[in-house]
């Protein structure tokens, strides 16, 4: 990396978003002022399946406000959305934008109601009567599959001095960025050109998707991503709803509004996780893994978002991790249903992959009797075989998988905790270590970067990239202080402009610092070219980067655990993470990263899942049944880190994004098992309540008398 200081990269900066944030000055959708903008809400759908028979409107079309109802017969022909087809996808579903002959979902819209005041909207919304013929939801179907096989596993298996197995159901999970869904649209009937501010990762997938799926020309669009109040992957792709809510402002030539209820995400945003893994690994004598086998089981909802097939190919393809195993049989099926759609969420398939093999091997450690890290310090590639070539073709990068297990057993105090589990449990109490090692897959691809140094010495970034609330403006800001030697205050950055800014794809899988921070690192290094030539500013320079390849992040976690056997509750008592996410640009946005990506791991671990009753009803819609760690749940993290720069992109940075999501459940399901295995409990699923154990302690203790 060409720099001329190194004063900025790495330093513990704090971020420049945050007191505009902190004040409440900062402007979300929902603060865009339209001009008499129709507020829209939709009838949902009751049931999971049947078929449309009538919808009676006339009731709510009298109603007060109401300005226009709509039903999908009054849109027309729309194009489907574009998937990323990681799997092969034979036949896309449909992507209705309002329910057409039938209804696939509970919480399906099925009609638009538009008036001048939400509240109008929704109590229009409460009076149209949809006939539905309930008609018994169909069974899971086979939507995208993939199947990779290397070596002879069946001998293998046969013959293997050890083999373990291991089952994990992920509970579906809630997102729940702080800020639901919500776009507002202005139209312009003397240009005919619509202003889109949209809480979105991916402003110009929003402009282009739009575009496509309306059959409109991109340049009407003018896509603006404002400050977005988190997203986690479910805001990476459009929703039927939002891009109804565009169509509507260009058929009424008029502003419209639509922001979604916590409810409305509950029911109707994209579900994450809730994929059902199962493994066998094969081990020598001697504690050599031979061969893993594993199938993927993801459930897809009733349509697909741009991402939908992300986490059924990650769970299956980052498999076997970071660890050598020559045999190899991976098997990943997606599956449509009659449910919300299943998106990326933090992690997406990454915290599935690494949970199973970590499951397996702890088991194979527990029947084997050998100490869990160094089962996994054995069989992990060590520095000397990466850059190593995956079974699905990925590049492992760079870095010293053994090494940060070593860090990490050192600074927890390993030894000394072992000892301190042992006599505790030899006085009855049930305390636990796990430990988990896992990798992280940054993205690939593309972003821009247009970056404009004036003459007065300061400099306007534009980025391609998107920021939804996690520090991007003030990690540019930092990379262009080091390029052009100059202070960071001087730096504006703008993100998430389709008018203002290059095109690029967006923040999400944990790319935008890797490739977004590469292009604005490109555009500098261009700028500083042409200065040393002797060129005066104002100098501008656009870039368009491209990374070599995925820049593999890893770490590892370990937890401590304490399960009370009266009432079931499992307290974390220590947690250590260390990650190793290359190039760090600020300790600060690391750090928050990881704190919060181990939150929402704890959450999955812990206490969050989405029920369905036998009828595709939603049982937990509300925050009320749905059990989101609040700040006092979360234990405190010590956190280390190693910086291995990434040979993938010029800036050597690897995600960390997603880190905390990946490697929490994985520690915590192992120490929840470590703590219960002098009652025998060999297969508890998250998320691991109180009652959960509890009954699992019962039922051990039951079995002994
Ligand atoms: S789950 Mo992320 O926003 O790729």
């Amino acid at each position: 990396m060409s720099k001329t200081s190194n004063r900025w990269v790495g330093a513990r900066i704090t971020r420049r978003e945050d007191p505009d944030l902190l004040r409440g000055q900062a402007r979300f959708t929902d603060d865009i002022r339209l001009d008499t903008p129709l507020h829209l809400a939709f009838l949902r759908s009751p049931m999971a399946s049947g078929t449309l028979v009538e919808v009676e409107i006339e009731e709510a079309l009298a109603s007060p406000g109401v300005h226009a109802i709509h039903l999908a017969q009054d849109i027309g022909r729309t194009s489907p959305l574009s998937v990323n087809r990681v799997l092969p996808l034979p036949n896309p579903p449909a992507f209705p934008l309002l329910a057409q002959s039938r209804v696939e979902a509970v919480g399906q819209p099925i009609a638009a109601v538009l008036a001048s005041r939400l509240a109008e909207a929704q109590d229009a919304a409460d009076l149209i009567f949809a006939e539905i013929e309930d008609e018994d939801t169909p069974p899971p179907r086979p939507l995208a599959q993939k199947h990779w096989k290397t070596g002879i596993l069946d001998q293998t298996f046969a013959k293997a001095a050890l083999v373990v197995e291991a089952e994990i159901q992920h509970p579906r999970l809630a997102p729940s960025p702080m800020e639901p869904r919500a776009i507002a649209v202005a139209y312009d009937r003397a240009t005919e050109r619509a202003t889109i501010w949209h809480s979105t990762q991916t402003p110009h997938r929003t402009r282009s998707e739009l575009a496509q799926i309306l059959g409109i020309d991109v340049d009407r669009l003018h896509v603006i991503a404002p400050s977005v109040g988190g997203a986690f992957g479910m805001k990476a792709s459009l929703y039927p709803e939002e891009v109804f809510a565009v169509w509507a402002a260009f058929h009424h030539r008029h502003a419209v509004k639509w922001m979604a209820s916590r409810s409305d995400d509950f029911l109707s945003a994209t579900h994450g996780r809730g994929l059902t893994t199962k493994g066998r690994l094969a081990l020598s004598e001697e504690g050599k893994f031979l061969a893993l086998s594993a199938e993927i089981d993801a459930p897809l909802g009733h349509w697909l978002p741009n991402s939908g097939l992300i986490p059924a190919w990650n769970a299956a393809r980052i498999l076997p991790a970071g660890y050598d195993i020559p045999e190899l049989d991976l098997a990943t099926t997606a599956c449509a249903e009659n449910r919300p759609a299943m998106g990326i969420y933090r992690g997406a398939g990454r915290p599935e992959a690494n949970c199973l093999i970590e499951r397996l091997i702890d088991k194979a450690a527990r029947v084997s009797g050998i100490d869990p890290v160094e089962l996994r310090r054995h069989n992990l590639l060590g520095p000397m075989d990466l850059p190593h070539k995956t079974l699905s073709g990925d590049i492992l990068d760079s870095g010293d998988y053994p090494g940060v297990l070593d860090r990490l057993t050192k600074s927890a105090g390993y030894t000394a905790l072992l000892e301190e589990r042992d006599r505790r449990r030899a006085m009855g109490e049930l305390v636990g270590l796990g430990v988990a090692f896992y990798l992280e897959p940054s993205g690939s691809g593309w972003e821009t970067a247009r970056v404009t140094l004036k003459p007065d010495g300061h400099v306007d970034v534009l980025s391609g990239s998107s920021s939804q609330g996690h520090g991007r403006e003030t990690a540019f800001a930092q990379i262009v202080a080091d390029a052009l030697g100059l202070d960071p205050a001087k730096v504006t950055v703008t993100c998430g402009n389709t008018d203002l800014c290059p095109p690029g794809i967006g923040a999400l899988a944990s790319r935008s610092t890797a490739i977004g921070g590469s292009a604005v690192l490109a555009a500098c290094q261009e700028i500083v070219r042409r200065q040393a030539q002797g060129e005066p500013a104002p100098l501008s320079a656009e870039m368009r980067y491209e990374n070599d390849g995925q820049a593999w992040g890893y770490g590892a976690y370990l937890v401590m655990a304490a399960i009370d056997r009266e009432t079931g509750v499992m307290t974390l008592e220590q947690v250590h993470a260390i990650d190793d996410a290359g190039t760090i640009l600020n300790p600060l946005l690391v750090e928050g990263q990881v704190m919060g990506g181990f939150a929402q791991g704890f959450g999955e671990a812990m206490m969050e899942a989405l029920h369905f009753d036998a009828d595709g009803q939603l049982l937990t819609g509300s925050f009320m049944d749905y059990a989101m760690p609040r700040a006092t749940d979360v234990p405190p993290l010590k956190i280390d880190k190693t910086e291995t720069p990434s040979p993938m992109n010029i800036l050597g940075a690897k995600g960390v994004g997603e880190a905390g999501t990946i490697g929490a459940p994985a520690a915590i399901l192992n120490a929840a098992h470590d703590a219960l295995a002098p009652l025998g409990v060999t297969d508890l699923q998250m998320p691991l309540t109180p009652s959960k154990i509890w009954q699992a302690i019962c039922a051990a203790e039951e079995g002994k008398t």
